[in-house]
């Protein structure tokens, strides 16, 4: 048995969690076009007869401007720091020394993907690149892929499995991840806040999942609590008459369902709660540190 720890890394908005999705075969993470997307550092779990691998999806490698940017980036590095073999995700629009020299420094055997290759209308500039990717002596493989259009999806997995150690299972054969329930309900809120909103707003939202009733008949009842960092951004999070959280409620709702398979009742409120982007207390409150 092939078991082990694979950090999925990159820059913002490269389709990490787009990745993960495609490779559990199930919605798990939040996925947007807009950058910065994922705050945690989730594990998604996929186990076969052969293979355990304990995939890491990390939030984008970034310059930090803000405590929750500072604390996004720590996570991704921890996640380096926890992998067997990290997988740097890179576009195939050119060389990224940036994200090389970061994670070329913990000297792991790491196999670069080159993503979006759907998007690639000069086959010899991808062959190129990744020649030019196989020269560190850290990189293992290049594989590329489309996350999006799972191809390469298979050649990616064999690359990783061969790099993996051999040992005993870590989680349950079942088990996709290993966050409750709750967590991801409030990641589908996000996500669809991401959809929703623009600019700033989705940047200055977090979501905590209050309560989560799963009563014996009928409906489960879910609280969920949407902060913002003021008073204007909690306008326009409810928009006129209520109309727009109530857009955010069913769009929310709909995945939710499919996420837990049953019916749910849903009940959103929005508090302001200032600057929690740069309060210590609250980012630790809210999980965003470890
Ligand atoms: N054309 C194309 N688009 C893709 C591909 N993979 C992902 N995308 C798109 O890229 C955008 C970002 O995808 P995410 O999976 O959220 O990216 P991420 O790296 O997790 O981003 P952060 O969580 O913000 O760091 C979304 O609009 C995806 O649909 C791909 O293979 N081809
Ligand atoms: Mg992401």
């Amino acid at each position: 048995m092939k078991v082990g720890y694979v950090a999925i890394l990159g820059r913002p908005n490269v389709g990490k969690s787009t990745l993960l999705n495609r490779l559990l075969g199930n919605k798990l993470v939040a996925v947007s076009p807009k950058p910065q997307t994922t705050r945690h550092k989730i594990r998604g779990i996929l186990t076969t007869k052969d293979y355990q691998i304990v995939f890491l999806d990390t939030p984008g490698i970034l310059e930090p401007r803000y405590t929750l940017h500072k604390v996004m980036l720590d996570s991704a590095l921890s996640a380096l720091n926890e992998a067997d073999v990290p997988v740097l995700m890179v576009e195939p629009f050119g060389i990224d020394m940036d994200v090389v020299d970061k994670v070329g420094k913990a000297n792991k055997p790491t196999v670069i993907v080159i993503n979006k290759v759907d998007l690639v209308k000069d086959p010899e500039g991808l062959k190129n690149l990744i020649e030019e990717y196989k020269k560190f002596d850290f990189v293992k493989d290049v594989v590329p892929i489309s996350a999006l259009y799972s191809v390469g999806l298979a050649k990616l997995i064999e690359v990783i499995v061969s790099l993996l150690p051999e040992g005993e299972i870590l989680y349950p054969e079942d088990m996709i991840s290993d966050y409750p329930e709750r967590f991801f309900v409030a990641e589908i809120i996000r996500e669809k806040i991401f959809h929703l909103y623009r600019q700033e707003i989705p940047y200055a939202t977090a979501v905590v999942v209050e309560d989560f009733i799963e009563r014996e008949k009928g409906k489960y009842y879910i609280r969920a609590v949407i902060y913002v960092e003021r008073e204007s951004e909690k306008k326009i999070l409810i928009g006129k008459g209520g109309q727009k959280l109530k857009q955010l409620g069913q769009r929310a709702r709909k995945d939710i369902e499919a996420f837990i398979n049953h019916p749910v009742y849903l009940e959103l409120w929005v508090k302001v709660k200032k600057d929690w982007r740069r309060d210590p207390t609250f980012l630790q409150r809210f999980s965003y540190t470890s």
